[in-house]
């Protein structure tokens, strides 16, 4: 398992059971994500991206069938792709990238911490009704997840594929 995204799952579990919560999914925090450089992490399934270096502009929608659409995407590798995910339900939906490994893990951790509030490059939590942006740079080649990690949408199939060649 990726380092990192071990001590950031710590870091979450952590927020999580002393509430030290991300603050997030609230109405200040639906602009988009201010892009930060010095701030970027390179992970396994690459990186955020550059908003002014944005290729392509890919529209997902999520439902509450727990469906993305499209769910199955495929990029270049080093093309920066902006999602604009739409949540046309009635619940919130998120969409979680990440390798198959990462967003499992992640789906564990969301089970035992279902309050658990997070924010990061890699997510967008959306608002019934509302859009919302991820940008991400795909680095490396290989098969990669998009998922809705709120309790029991994953185990539900909300989960789509990322392919980067
Ligand atoms: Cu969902």
């Amino acid at each position: 398992m990726n380092t990192k995204i071990a001590l950031s799952l710590t870091a979450l579990a952590l927020a999580a059971s002393t509430s030290l919560a991300f603050a997030h999914g609230d109405e200040e925090h639906a602009q988009p994500r201010k892009y930060d450089p010095t701030k970027v992490e390179p992970t396994d399934f690459g990186q955020e991206g550059n908003p002014k270096k944005v290729a392509r502009t890919i529209k997902v929608d999520m439902a509450d069938n727990m469906r993305f659409t499209p769910s199955d995407v495929t990029v270049k590798r080093g093309e920066t792709v902006k999602f604009v995910v739409h949540n046309d339900g009635k619940v919130l939906h998120e969409m979680v990238l990440g390798t198959k490994k990462a967003i499992a893990e992640h789906a564990e951790l969301m089970k035992k911490f279902p309050e658990m509030e997070h924010a990061d490059a890699n997510m967008a939590h959306v608002k019934p009704g509302k859009a919302g942006e991820i940008v991400w740079q795909f680095t490396k080649a290989g098969e990669f997840q998009f998922a809705c990690l709120q309790p029991g949408h994953f185990e539900a199939g909300m989960v789509g594929k990322v392919t980067v060649k």
